[in-house]
């Protein structure tokens, strides 16, 4: 493990590599504990560059065997060979081969990055410097080179060898009981890109044909007998590569693309040039097994891995500070995928919800940074949700602003201009200006501040000039290494909504640019007035939320409880009832802090009875809208000084509330309606069941007495895992009297599946129970818990610290003791995902002063550790900024 102060990595500091690596030979010979790795690297120093300049080459706990240079054996004085590096002190002028030998032992690679074995597979994550692990390398991802790669293994314990590209040649070895396979990849890539798999696999298989009537074979490699449940995951892959021809005009371009889950990944996904190694989590899924929001994460991530082929793959990052140009452009791209797949705006919604959940705390505390960073120690902690949903939000801001047809023919001429290419976001943004003829200078300040402007708008209605005028504002909040921001351009889509509920058309609009319906906001402050407008209107800003801002538009309850029933936007007709949820939250936390009165606003109640009533609403918005701003959103929105006691007590005081309001509808809506019907996996189908589920939550939280005996039957009758998913987390979170039986029936039912038993453990590490944190220690002693495999840590640790406020947050520190020990418990044996629970305490000064101290408290002890991971002491560090 990297336990060193690791010197910060700096944008400005960029050069490009000395020497080219045109080819890549690899001959790889596998066992669990010592495989074999013989690199045939074809070098060529870079124009300009001075002959005899030393080669460098990256390693990480590489263990070295041998080198060659042209075929022969090279004097030790010649290099330097150890753990961390490779360095050839005088290599030749001209274009010369160098042969290294390293072995690597994939059982004792717990940090899941290089070569490693799931379940007795073998496999590899190269993203972000993973490949120097398997042997030394220009292990950056401006090294593009044509790879060819011989797998050799033991033909019982891998019958299955899979690598990057077409398979070329494969065969027995006589007289052994070894056999090989080739494969050659013939387009240029990054050693970040570079996989191979090898073992005991079934599979699953089916074929594409694209729009050029290249016929592509595919197959989804599984552990035996998991295959039946790749089905969604294969249409998902279909329809993706589909979408990519009429969208963006994409094809796909080799013989074969190969999809292996594996159970053991620190991540979701990755997309290696046709051979995306994923988390099982995000292929297998059953209506026995597996939710909605299971279905609808495969599809996106499916889809995310497979669009990364031109986003990402053809066209990579120069350096790892150019990280969003792949990830913001390919989630943009899963984005409207998902859009065009189901509904759009339900979709929009669920984004804005993650991005606010995510992003916003991230932007907003210790580890802010920009979209393209400038500044690093450990790459691994800068995928994060700024990277990826930021980053997607800053090209859907470039849409918004060129048009589709002025976005389309930028991305056109990004696909022709840089294919093949290593670039940068510089590169991006020129395709655009160049496409649309436009000025992306301010733009471009997306990339490099960090933090969410907070947007206001006032408005004022002047009747006798019928004229309406918006005061807008733009700011950004003091961050560290950021004590000032400069305004950025922040389109604006809006309406003027007359009384009748339509639109209302301005003859004229001054002091802003706008297009179509679309204001561009540009300066800190702006004043716009609407011409022509002959009554009072109600303006509905950030329509589809159109830019990542805080916005705050000063709106009454009249207005907001109007755009809750008649905007026709309807991202923002869901946004007027979070407002109006969050502002009555937040007087409720008040009172409840002071022990005052719980009591709802009935005009508030009113709302929700409204969108039960309104039969004209798709299933799956009204469950969007019925639900309430999580304890989480409302702790941010507060700010400082967050009781998560009072938070808690609010939000349910809220619930039980609308839930006695409207007891009768809530009624008419339970699961039974749905249950009759065979499962379907569309939209749909999981809108009317997230809308029984919403249902079932608000009838228990009213406290009718016939509740507990309503979720129990909803959970036995369940014919599907959102439902009985559902069902269970109520009877858990409410501790209902079935608790305990349903928790064991759910284990006896799904205990051979470890992603069932994931969502076990999950609903049992939320419980908001008084004794929660006793709950989920005493659980990580059962059986089925491992600390090992990230996905079963997640889904008990991470997902208590994460969606456990009250008892994270607990005021007697203990909550945090807690994670900090499973963290340090961790790091040694995977850093990565350590990290990755680290990061659960960045918003930890917005908490009232007991609990930041106990927070801080645990924070040091980590930093106090003697021997912490490069990852945890960059976080940490940056948590005690
Ligand atoms: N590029 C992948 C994400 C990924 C990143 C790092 C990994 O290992 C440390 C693994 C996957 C994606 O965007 O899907
Ligand atoms: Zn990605």
């Amino acid at each position: 493990m990297r336990t060193d102060t690791a010197a910060a990595i700096h944008l400005e500091d960029y050069q490009p590599a000395p020497y080219h690596i045109d080819t890549v030979d690899l001959d790889i010979h596998l066992d669990p504990t010592a495989t074999q790795v013989k690199a045939t690297l074809a070098i060529r120093r870079r124009e300009g560059v001075d002959p005899g300049t030393p080669l460098w080459l990256n390693g990480d706990e590489t263990a070295f065997t041998g080198l060659a240079l042209n075929g022969e054996a090279l004097d030790e004085s010649a290099y330097t060979a150890n753990e961390r590096e490779l360095v050839l002190h005088a290599p030749p002028a001209d274009p010369f081969t160098l042969e290294i030998r390293t072995w690597v032992n994939p059982d004792a690679n717990t940090q899941l990055s290089g070569l490693y074995r799931s379940s007795g597979n073998y496999c590899t994550q190269c993203e972000a410097e993973g490949f120097r692990r398997i042997t030394y390398f220009l292990d950056r991802p401006d090294v593009l080179s044509v790879y060819t790669t011989r797998i050799e293994g033991r033909k019982e314990e891998t019958p299955v060898l899979l690598g990057n590209g077409n398979p070329v040649e494969s065969g027995d070895i006589p007289g052994t009981d070894h056999h090989y396979a080739i494969w050659h990849d013939p387009h240029p890539k990054p050693s970040y890109l570079f996989a191979m798999v090898a073992g005991n696999l079934a599979h699953i298989s089916d074929s594409f044909v694209t729009s050029s009537g290249r016929k592509v074979d595919l197959k989804i490699y599984v552990e035996p007998g998991k295959e039946d449940r790749c089905g969604w995951a294969m249409d998902s892959l279909k329809r993706s590569m589909k979408w990519d021809e009429d969208v963006f005009g994409c094809e796909y371009d080799l013989d074969v693309f190969n999809i292996v889950a594996v159970s053991d990944f620190n991540m979701g996904a990755m997309e290696n040039k046709g051979l995306n190694i994923f988390n099982d989590k995000y292929v297998l899924a059953d209506p026995e097994t597996a939710t909605d929001q299971d279905y609808a994460n495969i599809e996106a991530v499916i889809a995310h891995e497979y669009f990364h082929n031109w986003t990402g793959n053809r066209i990579t990052c120069r350096d790892w500070f150019q990280l969003c140009l792949k990830e913001g452009l390919t989630v943009f791209r899963d984005q409207e995928f998902s859009s065009d797949m189901r509904s759009r705006a339900v979709k929009r919604i669920s984004d804005v919800r993650l991005l606010r959940a995510h992003q916003f705390p991230e932007d907003a505390g210790p580890l802010a940074h920009p979209v393209r960073p400038r500044k690093y120690t450990e790459i691994n902690n800068f995928y994060t949700a700024t990277v990826y949903e930021k980053g997607a939000e800053v090209v859907r801001m470039l849409k918004t602003l060129l048009g589709d047809s002025g976005f389309r023919k930028g991305m056109d001429l990004y696909f022709q201009r840089h294919d093949g290419e290593a670039t940068t976001i510089e590169a991006f943004l020129t395709c655009f200006s160049e496409a649309a003829s436009t000025d992306l200078g301010q733009f471009a300040r997306w990339y490099e501040q960090a933090g969410t402007p907070l947007v206001t708008a006032k408005g004022h209605y002047d009747a006798a000039a019928n004229e309406f005028t918006l005061d807008l504002s733009q700011s950004i909040a003091p961050l560290p290494g950021q004590p000032e921001s400069l305004p950025a351009v922040i389109p604006i889509r809006f309406g003027l909504i007359g009384q009748n509920g339509e639109d209302i058309t301005a003859s004229r609009i001054t002091g802003a640019e706008v297009r179509g319906d679309v204001l561009l906001l540009t300066e800190a402050k702006q004043k716009v007035t609407f011409h022509g407008i002959g009554q009072r209107p109600v303006p509905s800003l950030l329509r589809g939320f159109s830019a990542p801002v805080r916005m705050e538009a000063h709106q009454s309850l009249a207005d907001l409880t109007f755009l809750a029933r008649h905007d026709s936007d309807p991202f923002n007709r869901w946004q007027a009832v979070q407002t109006l949820a969050t502002q009555e939250l937040i007087r409720l936390t008040h009172e409840a802090r002071k022990e005052g009165s719980l009591e709802a606003d009935d005009r508030l109640v009113e709302i929700f009875g409204a969108i039960l009533a309104d039969r004209d609403l798709d299933p799956a918005f009204q469950a969007l809208a019925l639900e309430l701003p999580g304890e989480a959103d409302i702790a941010r929105e507060i700010g400082k000084d967050v009781d998560p006691d009072a938070i808690h007590a609010a939000r349910t005081a809220f619930r039980a509330a609308i839930g006695a309001a409207h007891l009768a509808a809530f009624h008419a809506l339970l699961p039974e309606a749905t249950q009759d019907e065979d499962f379907n996996p569309d939209a749909a189908s999981a809108g009317k069941r997230a809308l029984a589920a919403q249902a079932l939550g608000y009838f228990t939280a009213s406290g009718t007495k016939a509740a507990p005996e309503r979720v129990w039957h909803a959970f036995q009758r369940a014919n599907n895992m959102s439902d009985r998913i559902a069902a269970l987390t109520i009877l858990v979170h409410q501790d209902l009297p079935k608790a305990g039986q349903a928790l064991a029936d759910f284990r006896s039912r799904h205990s051979c599946n470890s992603l069932a038993m994931d969502k076990w453990f999950t609903v049992q590490a939320t419980a908001p129970a008084q004794d929660g944190l006793e709950r989920v220690k005493a659980l990580t002693a059962h059986p089925l818990f491992d600390m090992t495999n990230p996905n079963r840590m997640r889904s008990l640790i991470q997902a208590f610290a994460t969606g456990n406020h009250v008892q994270f947050a607990r005021k007697d520190g203990e909550g945090f003791a807690f994670v900090a020990d499973c963290v340090m418990a961790i790091d040694p044996r995977n850093p990565q995902v350590a990290a990755r629970l680290l990061t659960c305490f960045r918003s930890w000064r917005s908490l009232e002063s007991e609990r930041s101290k106990h927070a801080e408290k645990a924070l040091l002890r980590i930093s106090a550790m003697e021997k912490l991971s490069r990852d945890c002491r960059d976080i940490v560090d940056r948590c005690l900024q």
